[in-house]
């Protein structure tokens, strides 16, 4: 939903109404939002303590060499901020295996899963929504169909509604960033509604535990020590499921890390970075059908929070966990503290693991990106503070050209208290932190290049890869074991967040494009009916060299990566291979070939509407070219639809 929106929103948008932001500025002309938008009201800046996610309690009782869990999705109620009222909000609560009157949860967003590297865990979840959406205007006009709202994809294919017509709720799980089989890895056509209706590719392991409304997944946790999270990935909606308050983060731990010296305990703070509006009277107000991001920062659901810290280093885990909004983070400082307006910091790993600690000053997070930091406050006095930042001009869609959007600037604000309780900072000093640099991915002669064309075909429209719709089948193909580079070519002009489940990559490079010649050829060979001599050939459209990623993105494990406006994104993939192993001994727990995973945008508005495509892993003997369609230029003939199993949906109820 909401596609169009995303990447034509610098247009002005039908009847424009007055209004201020809640947060700072007016908006530039041409982004005055349409008649009756809300606005968060003007709410005092860091009166309300920053919460702390709780940590869910596993059982180890049930899938012997696993940790066991049972999260349910609920609406609850939650409080914002201090002078707003209670919202409703949905959110994960997670069973308490010692003491079953006491599930843990905090309404808005979920309980923290702590995970041990290579250690698995069994997650059984349980869908307790209402059957009417908290966002049920939205669903109704992807329904209706609305032409900026619904998918509706280049010719020849037609729209399909993303979601059954008696369905206005349905959720999945995704675990993002995991090294996780098909089955439970959570994609949209996985989605199961409260009352046990299931999509088509609906799994469930050990099916005999569970009801029509649950769904019980499997996690190999063979990842490197990293913050991932888990949020709703529903088909078609995933974007206000999110928005409701479905998500949470998953810690993976290596035994190793207590060798580091890193600051932990109390001084290691995750940070769920996210923009929300609010109505006058404290409730969710969902504001991007009208249009891009919100106006007001929330983190970890709380509105302009503050922490009170310690003169020491701490390490912050930091998530942006925004529907569409990019942040330029830093930390301010007032002038009378620092010989620099901004605290400097190190950046010690990413969205997969550890890295080289680089020392930085502000840094670009684009949704769905972690960035793992430690930042010193000894040198700032009693009583001062450190303030959070997104860095002025901001825009929602950055990089790119400055499109519309509410700006934020303030976020949150450390008060430093007091000094180093415990007899001092024992933490190791960041410049002798033992971390590895992660090794580069050479891509060599052979190595395989797969393109994906962000495609738009009208303004304001829906947005594909490659323009195919997400519900056709799979026609990627690649080879279990090898190494791939990825192109996105982004003619449009916002950046978008990629991300790809199941592996971790690095960025290779960027090179700018000629967005608009080849925006019209691709719309050429779209129109023309898909023939292969109209097929736009990259190579043609450079404008400029290569350029080398960002120091803070370069030799890092990423699962999520931001394509620029009017640039080819580079990611290698070192290596496709799924997990066969089984978990717990649970019987189809393992991976089996072939076995499809997809990648999507994670501007969460992109994905439901339609920036989304299924990919194939096969055995390393399947030759190219039988049957399957691997060649750009053969994305409009037949594909082979042998391998992988089929987007769809099903259109009878199994209860
Ligand atoms: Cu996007």
């Amino acid at each position: 939903m909401a596609g169009g929106l995303g990447a034509a929103a610098m247009l002005p948008q039908g009847v424009l109404g007055a209004r201020t932001y809640a947060a700072t500025a007016h908006p530039p002309a041409g982004c005055e939002d349409p008649a009756g938008t809300p606005n968060t009201p003007p709410l005092k800046r860091f009166v309300d303590p920053l919460p702390r996610p709780m940590a869910a309690i596993p059982d180890r009782s049930v899938y012997p060499g696993a940790d066991y869990y049972e999260f349910t999705m609920r609406q609850g109620t939650w409080q914002f901020h201090r002078d707003l009222g209670p919202s409703p909000v949905w959110g994960y609560w997670a069973a308490n295996p010692n003491d079953p009157h006491k599930p843990i949860g905090m309404g808005y967003l979920g309980p923290t899963l702590n995970t041990t590297r290579d250690h698995p865990t069994v997650v059984k979840w349980r869908n307790e929504l209402p059957t009417t959406h908290m966002f049920q205007h939205v669903i109704d006009l992807i329904r209706k169909p609305d032409p900026e709202l619904t998918p509706i994809p280049p010719p020849p294919y037609k729209s399909v509604q993303p979601f059954p017509a008696d369905i206005d709720v349905w959720n999945v799980v995704h675990q993002h960033g995991g090294y996780t089989a098909p089955q439970s890895d959570g994609l949209p056509m996985q989605s199961f509604s409260p009352e046990g209706f299931h999509a088509e590719g609906y799994t469930t392991l050990d099916p005999g535990r569970a009801k029509p409304n649950e769904a019980i997944y499997g996690y190999t946790n063979h990842d490197h020590s990293c913050m991932l999270w888990y949020h709703d990935h529903a088909m078609g909606m995933s974007a206000i499921n999110v928005y409701a308050g479905l998500a949470g983060l998953y810690f993976v731990r290596d035994p190793a890390d207590e060798r580091l010296g890193l600051p932990r305990g109390e001084f290691e703070v995750p940070l769920i970075l996210q923009d929300r509006t609010f109505n006058a009277d404290g409730s969710l107000a969902y504001t991007m059908t009208n249009r891009e991001g919100e106006d007001t920062p929330v983190v970890n659901g709380k509105a302009y929070p503050f922490l009170e810290v310690e003169q020491r280093r701490y390490r912050l885990r930091i998530l942006n966990a925004s529907n569409e909004r990019f942040w330029r983070l830093r930390f301010d400082v007032p002038r009378d503290v620092l010989l620099q307006p901004q605290l400097p910091f190190w950046l010690i790993g990413t969205d997969g693991g550890f890295r080289a600690p680089l020392q930085m000053l502000d840094f670009l997070i684009g949704p769905a990106e972690r960035y793992d930091l430690i930042v010193d406050f000894s040198k700032i006095p009693v009583n001062k503070h450190v303030t959070l930042t997104n860095y002025p001009g901001t825009q929602v869609h950055s990089p790119g050209i400055p499109g519309c959007g509410p700006e934020i600037a303030d976020i949150m604000r450390f008060k430093v208290t007091k000094p180093p309780s415990g007899g001092g900072d024992r933490s190791t000093p960041p410049e002798k932190l033992k971390l590895q640099a992660v090794p580069p991915i050479k891509p060599k002669p052979h190595t395989r290049r797969r393109e994906w064309v962000v495609y738009q075909h009208q303004l304001f429209r829906t947005m594909t890869f490659n323009a195919m719709p997400f519900m056709e089948p799979s026609q990627d193909f690649i080879k279990e074991g090898s190494t791939e580079i990825w192109e996105y070519i982004n003619p449009n002009h916002d950046a978008h967040p990629m991300h790809v489940h199941l592996v971790n990559f690095q960025v290779l490079n960027r090179q700018p494009i000629d967005a608009a010649a080849y925006q019209k050829q691709y719309d050429k060979w779209v129109y023309g009916g898909r023939k292969p001599e109209d097929y736009p050939v990259l190579a043609n459209y450079f404008t400029g060299p290569p350029i080398p990623p960002d120091p803070d993105e370069a030799l890092s494990y990423k699962d999520t990566v931001k394509a620029p406006a009017q640039m080819v994104t580079r990611i290698i993939i070192q290596e496709f291979i799924p997990p066969t192993d089984e978990i717990a001994s649970i019987p189809g727990s393992g991976a089996k070939l072939p076995a499809t995973y997809i990648h999507h945008c994670h501007l969460l508005e992109h994905e439901d509407d339609d920036l989304m495509r299924p990919w194939t892993i096969v055995r390393a003997d399947t030759p190219y070219g039988t049957g399957v369609a691997h060649d750009q230029r053969d994305l409009g003939q037949a594909a082979g639809h042998g391998a992988g199993r089929h987007p769809g949906r099903s259109t009878d109820p199994k209860p």
